[in-house]
């Protein structure tokens, strides 16, 4: 890969012909997101550094499969370092120590729900730490003179929270969450450093996207979850909220190439990224459920402690833009999203079930 970059090519940052590896570094690099952008740009050859924050368990189980140990020094192309979007400095310290070309800003509190507890901590990490990071990169390049440095800012379709279907990269934001108004403040951020710095910054206005990945408490995959676990015999109910809220469900492995294709453009810009399909969570029950041969009716329950606040009632997007700009569209439609995740979540259910069977998991203990 050729590259016009200044700086001295450490041994491992080189591909096999000797050029420098293109340079991304992820925050949020253990979640969904950040586990399907890191396979997709070390296929593309990148060399990829995660942020990742203290936990007191370990917090690497979606990128495990890909972590080769660092003292391979030749092999290891994902490395992680420990770091916070609430700490800017050591956001600006590892700028300035990985030197990488582009930036993509996943780190989130990202469940909705979760941000009506906790909004001040949720305003902290999602707006402040997206301002954070993108001052981390300014007073970088002001410092560095690496100015081709790309930034990109993980935005959400919940900005767009009560404005009526379908929302495109002109519709008014009306957040509806605690969460939504923090990205609706990170967006703002990420338009303002573009405009007032000359940074080249995006937004991806990114609707719902779902994988086996998926953290086990958003919707879609507690269903497929309990579905998995219903059909083997582990649990016989799933207690659910509102079920007539429609989402734009897509495939997050489809996603994460269109965060990368915003930043191979020429200018920076912000982008819907979207199915245009709705579905309710009951029709997504129906397949599920469906799917294995059960009737989703015997098992849901419904429990008001997982309604909301305020609720976004309709998300449907017109991602027109991103495929003609871009030329992204969607591989993974919703049957087949759903019956993916259903498939895995079988396979999950059966391997715990052995572990039932053999006294060393509890079968009342639901995900
Ligand atoms: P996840 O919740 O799966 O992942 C969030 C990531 O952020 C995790 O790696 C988490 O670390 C990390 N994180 C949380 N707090 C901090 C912090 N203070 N400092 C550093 N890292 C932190 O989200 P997704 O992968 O689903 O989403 C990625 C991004 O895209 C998020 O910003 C989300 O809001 C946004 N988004 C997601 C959509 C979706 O449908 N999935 C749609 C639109 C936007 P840890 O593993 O330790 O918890
Ligand atoms: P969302 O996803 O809020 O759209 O945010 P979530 O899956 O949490 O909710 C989708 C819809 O399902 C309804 N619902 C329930 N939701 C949860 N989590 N648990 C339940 O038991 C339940 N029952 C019904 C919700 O009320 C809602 O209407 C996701 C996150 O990934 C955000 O970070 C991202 O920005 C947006 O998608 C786009």
């Amino acid at each position: 890969m050729a590259s016009n970059r200044s700086e001295s090519i450490p041994a491992d940052a080189a591909d096999s012909n000797g050029d420098r590896r293109k340079v991304a570094l992820i925050t949020g690099i253990t979640g969904q997101d950040g586990s399907y952008l890191t396979e997709f740009l070390l296929d593309k050859g990148y060399e990829v550094h995660g942020l990742i924050r203290r936990s007191s368990n370990f917090n690497t189980q979606r990128v495990n499969h890909i972590y080769i140990d660092p003292h391979n020094v030749h092999k290891a192309r994902m490395k992680l370092h420990y770091a916070d979007v609430t700490d800017a400095s050591s956001l600006r310290r590892w700028l300035d120590t990985i030197l990488p070309d582009e930036v993509y800003n996943l780190a989130a509190q990202s469940h909705v729900a979760v941000s009506f507890e906790i909004p001040d901590y949720t305003a902290d990490v999602v707006a402040t730490g997206a301002l954070r990071l993108l001052e981390a990169v300014r007073s970088h390049i002001s410092a560095t003179g690496r100015s081709h440095i790309r930034y990109y800012q993980a935005g959400s379709s919940e900005m767009f929270g009560s404005t009526p279907p379908p929302q495109s990269e002109t519709t008014p934001f009306h957040p509806r969450s605690p969460y939504a108004v923090s990205k609706c403040a990170a967006h703002w951020y990420t338009v303002n450093y573009r405009e007032a710095y000359g940074i080249f910054a995006c937004n991806g206005i990114l609707f719902n996207h779902e994988s086996p990945r998926r953290g086990e408490n958003f919707v879609t995959r507690k269903i497929t979850r309990a579905v998995g676990r219903i059909k083997i015999g582990l649990q016989s109910k799933l207690f659910l909220g509102n079920l007539q809220a429609s989402r734009d469900w897509g495939f997050a492995g489809d996603y994460v190439e269109a965060m990368w294709m915003m930043l191979q453009q020429e200018k920076p810009d912000d982008y819907v990224v979207a199915t245009e399909e709705s579905h309710t969570v009951e029709e997504f029950l129906e397949v599920a459920f469906g799917y294995v041969g059960l009737n989703w009716k015997d098992h849901v329950v419904i429990d008001k402690r997982y309604f909301r606040p305020t609720e976004v009632d309709n998300l449907k997007g017109d991602s027109s833009k991103a495929r003609n700009v871009l030329g992204w569209k969607p591989r993974v439609g919703f049957e087949q999203l759903v019956k993916m995740m259903v498939d895995e979540d079988v396979e999950l259910a059966k391997r715990e079930k052995v572990l039932v069977d053999a006294g060393y998991m509890d079968a009342q203990q639901q995900p």
